[in-house]
């Protein structure tokens, strides 16, 4: 094949290129579904996620034939139509007015565009309007600058930043209904392989499901820019059987361990004013400015998934929640070296 202009080193570098182009395409979508991502979207595990899977893959379809069949029609008239070296350079034919190519070019468009807008108008349908069944757990999840509180008000318990849902498997469905709600700003769940995005918006609440159909953790992250540490604000669901979800349900219900041990540092949680943000269950800490503390040691992460719950962390979030979140809205304590290991000592009872 002979493309015009081109000098033959160009012509095989173009070639390559489209050739390289394709196989890259190829090799990198083939195992895309099962490449372990923990936030892929090509890997759903929850009823909504695989209905807007399946609508993504079908319009990637529609608009890949299409794409398909403009391009070799096109790339065929360029090739075909080209110049070459014997033409006498006179206009060519001109066709106007075909009644039949309007029509076609009209009607087809319009077609398609109908087909996609009822495919998915039809998901938004089943995902939207689903109703909760009996069986459903429901949680209601307050985004708050930069971190997620749940309230399980059926369970009585209030946790932070990490979701527990029970396992939902199709014969006997036990999805979860989340109801959002927004404390400062606009905010976004969204776990991917779980559903797709919601917003969390002050004053108007907005709900969603899902029901995973895998035990496992799941990883996700505040969708909508809220603030400096947005990008910090992370999302972890935890989806566990449900013996192992009743039994994280019995102990979260538990008021906070008081061990005499500690006695300084729960004053300290006191008198240098934690109590006023912060609620332990079982104590006067009541606030609710940020994440509830009853069990803060049942949790793997600290600051909404930013940093792994160690004894060493911890110490270092006391002393200066802006060093590992700048702009986070947890003022930096007012602690002497000896106070801050009385108060994290204390914070590590909080089992
Ligand atoms: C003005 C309110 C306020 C005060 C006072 C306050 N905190 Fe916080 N605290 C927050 C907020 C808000 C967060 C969440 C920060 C984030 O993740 O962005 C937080 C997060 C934390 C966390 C991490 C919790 C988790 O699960 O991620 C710990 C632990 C903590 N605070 C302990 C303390 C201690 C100890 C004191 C007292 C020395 C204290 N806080 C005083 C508002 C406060
Ligand atoms: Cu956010």
């Amino acid at each position: 094949m002979q493309i015009v202009g081109l000098k033959l080193w160009q012509k095989c570098g173009l070639w390559l290129f489209i050739l390289l182009f394709c196989t890259v395409t190829i090799t990198l979508a083939a195992p895309l579904r099962h490449a372990i991502s923990p936030t892929n979207i090509f890997a759903p595990d929850s009823t909504p996620a695989h209905s807007i899977y399946r609508l993504s893959i079908f319009l990637l379809e529609v608009t890949g034939a299409i794409f398909v069949i403009v391009f070799s029609l096109l790339a065929y008239a360029v090739i075909k139509f080209r110049k070459r070296k014997h033409d006498d350079d006179s206009e060519p034919p001109q066709v106007y007015g075909s009644n039949q190519m309007e029509l076609a070019w009209t009607v087809l468009p319009v077609l398609i565009v109908v087909v996609l807008f009822v495919s998915t108008a039809q998901v938004i349908h089943r995902v939207q309007d689903a109703k909760a069944p009996d069986r459903a757990v429901s949680v209601t999840a307050v985004a708050h600058q930069f971190w997620w509180e749940y309230r399980y008000s059926q369970f009585g318990l209030v946790t932070a930043n990490e979701l527990h849902v029970p396992v939902s498997d199709s014969k006997n469905p036990t999805p979860t209904y989340l109801a959002l709600l927004s404390a400062d700003v606009d905010h976004t769940f969204w776990v991917p392989r779980l559903a797709g995005k919601t917003d969390l918006i002050p004053n108007h609440p907005n709900t969603m499901w899902i029901d995973p159909q895998e035990t496992g953790l799941f990883l996700g992250q505040c969708g909508q820019y809220c603030g400096t540490q947005h990008a910090k604000m992370l999302l972890r669901v935890y989806v566990q059987s449900r013996e192992d979800f009743d039994r994280w349900v019995r102990e979260q219900q538990q008021p906070a361990n008081s061990d005499p041990s500690v006695a300084a540092g729960q004053a300290l949680f006191v008198t240098k004013a934690c109590f006023a943000c912060h609620t332990i269950r079982g104590t006067i800490a009541a606030g609710k400015v940020g994440p509830d503390l009853t069990h803060l040691m049942s949790r793997d992460t600290i600051a909404s998934g930013a940093l792994p719950n160690t004894p060493e962390n911890l110490r270092q979030w006391v002393h200066n929640p802006n060093a590992i979140k700048p702009g986070s809205l947890m003022p930096v304590p007012d602690l002497s070296d000896q106070e801050l290991g009385q108060v994290t000592a204390y914070l590590l009872t909080l089992h």
